[in-house]
């Protein structure tokens, strides 16, 4: 029965990078973005696409299509109950053509998906090109060659997509066919999952062409530092396709100036008087960022052979102490909030809309940073943090590791490919401080010690600048994963989940939670999540859960410990939740989770006005910013 969903062989070597794809004088982009053909297939075994070879020809010729915008989450575009809750392949089919200068010789044609939930197979042509596990995460191929094959231009992309999680995916889920016909419909199935966030599928992120020359830049890693007004750029380049590659590094600043360069695949640039990547709210001008242009050319048998790629890089760098996270060698303390992809209509699709405005309300909260609860975000809003100057707790999907079978070597081995891929992907972001490899595993296990240890030790191997942790919610006693961690990340639920309605257990709870935590490691901090939902609109006096009153309770409550433990060794504080999102549906959860202090919609509750009061007093207070600076 377990074949009915598939079951897939995980492997992922990197050995190329995965840069951002940016236009330049040698590269050009098509975007596929639009309108794709779309089929589920509802077929017992879900595996009647691949039976019947739907990827072979235009698949308005292997049954019916509906249009399916992309990017976007498939599940909630229809009205059909079957598509929004579908377990299994579903099929994404566009046609475009290619312009002829694509096919010529000395051009690569790259196709790229910027993340697709959960597994995908893709082919162009009906030739299979790639395939890729986990979603949150950006995959290409190279197709120039099955373009080639194809005189005309016509390039037809294939798509399926399988949102089945099994133990051994990230995150993690069960299949449960109940098979009693007195009391379920044949063929009764459910994806069961340990998270709290509705399993969302479909091509969630911009699918693009792209072009470089045959030689170019594959991958670029920058580390920044700085010592007095000189900054520090070592950067290495990859050049593929070119044994003995010329590379010339400049530096330019905001106004397009020059301000340093270098020659050959490695080397370090110096900055005199450089402009150091601040947070917002630390700084008059935040978010600062140089231009690193990287060029590669040669002459071969008569032709200039070049590539240009434009990287904007910040020069900062990140320190943790027993009790404090320095950001440029100042104390930060984190005010922000956790967050999901997830809105209206689009699910986890990226919107531009969403995106800005979701961008405005945290400059408006005063928030300085985010957590990308509970999985990487686009490389779109990692690139709206760098500008703006948010900081990032850059998350992998390991959420919900509960059940002892998923901390087995299957598991483990494709969680480390995971870091490599999100490594890969974010490594040059300013604005990334922190790796969290999980959220909430089951850490009091057994086998989590050896598990988190590996996890920690890989994710360090592959970026020695950055700290790492993963966001507990275990006894600090007993939990094995905190020992490897650089800094401690918990989140409580007080008066909420435990003592529900007691609002006056908050203070006693939340000072032991952190007297036990440092008390035990001497590490700095971060209260991850704490929060109440709200259903808005609802009022009491005194406040009952679930009212807006209730939350704004709850948060002052927890702030006043804040408050007294930042003198020591409290680093930050991330509100559950930025705005309400959706889950599965379960006797706890009315239409999603409301723990918002926006809604779904963005519209304020009154615990948002709260925040708000509160972040612009803590910058004031720990910013750089002027004493007395007032919120605009
Ligand atoms: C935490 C989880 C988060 C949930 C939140 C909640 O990390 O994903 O949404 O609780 O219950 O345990 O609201």
């Amino acid at each position: 029965a377990e074949g009915r969903f598939l079951l897939w062989n995980v492997g992922h070597f990197k050995d190329s990078g995965m840069l951002f794809p940016r236009e330049s004088s040698s590269r050009e982009i098509k975007e596929l973005n639009g309108l794709w053909n779309f089929r589920a297939d509802h077929s017992l075994n879900r595996n009647l696409g691949f039976e019947q070879a739907w990827y072979k020809s235009r698949l308005a010729e292997s049954g019916p299509v509906i249009d399916m915008p992309v990017p976007a989450s498939y599940n909630d575009i229809t009205q059909d109950p079957r598509l929004r809750d579908f377990i299994g392949w579903v099929w994404y089919e566009r046609e475009v053509l290619v312009p002829s200068g694509w096919v010529s010789e000395g051009t690569r044609v790259v196709l790229r998906v910027g993340s697709a939930h959960y597994y995908s197979v893709v082919w162009v042509n009906g030739i299979k090109v790639m395939e890729h596990e986990g979603g949150h995460l950006p995959f290409e191929a190279e197709i120039v060659e099955v373009l080639r094959n194809n005189p005309g231009g016509a390039c037809r992309i294939t798509i399926a997509v399988n949102n089945t999680l099994t133990l051994q995916t990230l995150p993690p889920g069960t299949i449960q066919h109940i098979d009693d016909p007195t009391r379920y419909p044949a063929d009764y199935v459910v994806q069961n999952t340990n998270f709290d966030f509705f399993n969302y599928a479909g091509l969630h992120r911009p699918v693009m062409l792209y072009t470089t020359p045959k030689a170019y830049v594959d991958d670029i890693t920058v580390l920044t530092t700085f010592a007095d007004n000189i900054g520090l750029l070592s950067y290495q380049v990859s050049v593929l396709g070119s044994p003995n590659p010329t590379v010339t590094v400049t530096l330019s600043d905001k106004g397009g100036r020059c301000v340093a360069s270098s020659t050959g695949p490695s080397g370090v640039l110096k900055v005199t008087d450089a402009n150091l990547w601040w947070p917002y709210l630390m700084h008059e001008n935040p978010g600062y960022l140089y231009s690193m242009g990287v060029s590669w050319a040669a002459f071969i048998v008569g032709s200039v052979y070049e590539d240009v790629y434009a990287l904007p890089v910040g020069i900062r760098t990140v320190q943790v102490t027993n009790t404090q996270f320095l950001l440029n060698n100042k104390p930060f303390y984190f005010h922000g909030v956790n967050k999901h992809e997830d809105a209206d209509i689009r699910g986890k699709g990226l919107d531009w809309p969403l995106m800005v405005k979701d961008f405005n309300l945290l400059k408006w909260l005063g928030a300085n940073s985010f957590r990308t609860s509970h999985y990487p975000y686009a490389e779109e809003i990692m690139q709206m943090a760098d500008r703006h100057g948010i900081v990032v707790i850059d998350e992998c999907p390991g959420v919900g590791i509960k059940d002892i079978r998923s901390f087995g070597n299957a598991s483990l081995s494709h969680h480390l490919a995971v870091m490599d891929e999100l490594v890969r992907r974010d490594k040059n972001h300013a604005s990334v401080v922190m790796w969290s490899v999980a959220n909430e595993p089951a850490a009091e296990m057994p086998p989590a010690g050896f598990y988190f240890k590996t996890l920690m030790a890989h994710t360090k191997s592959l970026d020695p600048t950055r700290p790492v942790t993963f966001i507990t919610d275990s006894n600090f006693a007993r939990d094995k994963g905190a020992p490897y961690v650089d800094v401690i990340c918990v989140n409580s639920y007080f008066s909420w989940y435990h003592d529900p309605g007691h609002l006056e257990v908050i203070p006693f709870q939340l000072n032991t939670q952190f007297e036990n935590w440092y008390g035990k490691y001497q590490k700095p901090i971060i209260q991850s999540e704490y929060g109440a939902d709200v259903v808005p609109g609802l009022h009491t006096d005194p406040p009952m859960m679930f009212t807006e009153e209730y939350q704004k309770m709850v948060l002052q409550n927890y702030h006043d410990v804040f408050d007294r433990k930042r003198k020591e060794y409290v680093i930050g504080e991330l509100i559950w939740n930025f705005a309400d999102f959706m889950t599965a549906q379960t006797v706890t959860r009315v239409v999603g989770n409301k723990k918002g202090i926006f809604s779904r919609q963005r519209h304020p509750k009154a615990g948002a006005f709260l925040l708000r009061e509160r972040y612009w007093r803590l910058a004031n207070e720990t910013g750089l910013l002027p004493v007395g600076a007032k919120y605009p």
